[in-house]
Formats: structure tokens, sequence, C-alpha cells
């Protein structure tokens, strides 16, 4: 209903105006110019109105580089980062240099070069010394760009596999993320969707050795300093692995393992003793505060207050739930992370906790068959996982 009003509005709005512009050309002296061709005046104004918009145009950028600042991210967390960062900055750098000489030029011109009785046009076919200047300038600088973002781009994904990094798989499903361990052995046991039953959520191929020792996790702890090599493995579709704090991001494609690497070098307690961060997070905990108020006016729960913390999450549109999809990473010191490592099970001890001990499984059979009827109908729905 607000909606067809809202047209009604608009509508009768524009009837107004047109009725009101043909009122006013009616009202004007017959002496007037009312030629459909500019004149001096026109031009004038015309011209001045092109630098009054590139003027305002400016000021509407700045502000918007001064407001959206305060969105911008901290300083990387990865020994990568900084590169990534400075290739951005570069670009932009070149980009906006570009783009207020243009800019600025083309609206220039439009008002000093602007319709004048007493001025001709003069006719000017081509020059080939200015053409050359303006074709090799910008092949000259985007060349080096190009070059400079290769060289970066492989510097960032070329892994080096003699830095002994740690392995991870990041196994990715709507709408969560699960983190494999590679263990003592630092390598990843075979995997595949086909291998998914019961427990063994993420398809890990339990008749290979090195699946024995895999860690299989919900938190991505990460020791800092030391680089990480991620596989990545996608259950339905396509998903994206993206870590903002640390620069990366890699897709997760369902049927084959991509892979990215990175060195985390700012701990989760260093972000958040940094300045950048104790002030953010005091500016969302005053609105949460705020928030809490009206909340609990209602009579509902307040708002917990905000703590930083690292966050893995999904980077492409995958489902209803995908803005949810995400894992806590946490990055600490070494010491901190063995110990953390040390408290989980591996894959191969928690299939075992599965399995009953040879022997076991013929003594469960023989009792099944000897139990009477209801008992043997519970035993039967258990063993198919239903709740009793
Ligand atoms: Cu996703």
């Amino acid at each position: 209903m607000t909606v067809f009003l809202v047209i009604v509005v608009l509508a009768l709005l524009a009837i107004t105006g047109w009725q009101m512009s043909k009122i006013f050309q009616l009202s004007r002296s017959p002496d007037e110019d009312t030629s459909e061709i500019a004149n001096d005046k026109d031009n004038n104004s015309q011209g001045l109105f092109m630098m009054i918009f590139v003027i305002l145009f400016f000021i509407l950028m700045a502000y918007c580089f001064w407001y959206y600042s305060r969105f911008y991210l901290p300083g990387a967390s990865s020994e990568h980062g900084s590169e990534y960062d400075s290739l951005m900055f570069i670009s932009l750098a070149v980009i906006m240099v570009v783009q207020v000489l243009t800019q600025a030029l083309l609206f220039y011109f439009s008002y000093y070069y602007r319709g004048n009785k007493r001025k001709k046009a003069l006719f000017y076919a081509d020059n080939d010394k200015l053409e050359f200047i303006w074709t090799i300038i910008p092949v000259i600088v985007l060349a080096g760009l190009i070059i400079y973002g290769l060289f970066t781009w492989s510097s960032i994904m070329n892994i080096n596999e003699d830095d002994d990094p740690l392995v991870i798989e990041l196994y990715a499903k709507q709408f969560s993320w699960t983190a494999r361990y590679a263990g003592e052995d630092n390598t990843l046991g075979k995997a595949n969707v086909r291998f998914i039953e019961g427990i063994n959520t993420v398809g890990v191929d339990v008749n290979d050795n090195y699946a024995e020792d895999d860690i299989i996790a919900t938190e991505l702890h990460l020791p800092v300093g030391r680089p990480v090599l991620f596989k990545m493995r996608s259950q339905d579709v396509l998903h994206s692995a993206f870590f903002p704090h640390f620069r990366a991001q890699m897709n997760v494609v369902p049927g084959m393992t991509t892979q990215f690497g990175f060195t985390p070098t700012i701990t989760t307690e260093d972000m958040r003793s940094s300045e950048y961060m104790v002030d953010k997070v005091r500016t969302i905990n005053e609105i949460r505060k705020e928030n809490s108020q009206q909340l609990m006016a209602n009579g509902e729960a307040p708002l917990d207050s905000y703590e930083f913390d690292y966050y893995l999450l999904c980077n492409k549109i995958c489902g209803v739930a995908h803005y949810n999809m995400q894992m806590k990473i946490v990055v600490e010191s070494p010491e901190d992370y063995n110990a953390w490592i040390a408290e989980q099970q591996t894959f191969g001890a928690t299939m075992a906790d599965q399995e009953p001990p040879s022997g076991q499984e013929e003594q469960l059979k023989e009792e099944k068959r000897e139990a009477p009827k209801e008992v043997r109908e519970t035993m039967e729905a258990m063993e198919q996982g239903e709740e009793i």
C-alpha cells in the first residue's frame, strides 16, 4: 500500500512539474530568445556548471576517502600481507593520479573552451607526436604495474616446501569449515567424499596409514611465525576460504584440491592489544551497550560484549546460511600451539573408540540372537543410529 501511495505521489509530482514548465513557457515575453540553439549566455552557464560539478565531485571523493578509511583492515597479520597491501596501494595511487588529472582537465577544458560567438573552432585533424605520447606513457605504466603484480603474485603463490610448512586441510561444506591437521608425520591421509560414513564426516580413508595421526578440529589454531600450507576440499558446492586479516583467499572447489600458504606474524593476543583493535573494540562495545539498553527495555536479553578474534570466512555465496559459514582462528605462540595440539584426539583414536574391539562384535551378534524380541528391535534401531 505504501509503495502504491509513493508511486501515486511521484506521478502527481511529475505531472505538476510538466504543467509548471508549460505555464513558464507561456508566460515568457515575446521578445525573449526562444531558439533551440545555444547562445553565449547558455554556453557561459553550462561551462560554469561543468566546473561546479567537477569541484563537487572531488569534494565528495575526498569525503568518501576520509569516511570509509575507518573501515580499513588493520595492517596484515601475515608475512606476504605487506607485499599484497603495497601492490594495492601503489595501483590505487597510480589510478588516483591519472583519474584526478584527466577529470580535472576534461572539465576545465569544457569550461575554458566553451562556445563563444567571437571565437572560431580550429580544424585539427591529428598529431602523431601527441598520439605517440599518450599511447606510450600508459603502455609503460601498465606494463610496469603488471610486471610488479606478476612478481608479487608468484612470490605469494609459490610455497617453498623446504620451509617445512605445517600442512592443514580445510574442508568446506554447507555451511561450516573443518580443519584436518596432518599430524606427527605432517602428511595428510587420503580422503574422498565416498569415504564419508558415520563419524568420519570429512571422508578420510581409514585404510591409509598416513590418516592414523591426522587431527580433525573445528577451531583453527596456528603457531605464529611458522609457514602453514592449506589444502582445501569442498564436499558440495563452490566455496572460498577467505582470511581477510592475513590477506589470503582461495576458491574451494568440489572434486579437486586447491592450496594456499602463508605465515602468520601476529598472535590473536597481540592483535587484541594493538592500538587499532583496542579502539575498534571499544567503539563496537559502546554500540552494543546502547542496543542492549533498548533490548532490555523490551524485556529481551542484552548483547554479549565483543572480543576480537581472527576468522576464516566463506567468500562465495554458497547458499542460505553462507553469511554464517566461519571458523575461529587462534594464532598463538608455538608453546601454546603444541599444548593445544597435544590435547586433540587423532583420527585413528577417534575411529578406534567407535569400533568394538575384536571378538566383541561376535559376542554382540550372539547376544542379539538370543535376546527377547523387544530388546532385539531396540538393538537394531540403535545400530541404525536412531535415538532411543
Ligand atoms: Cu561457503
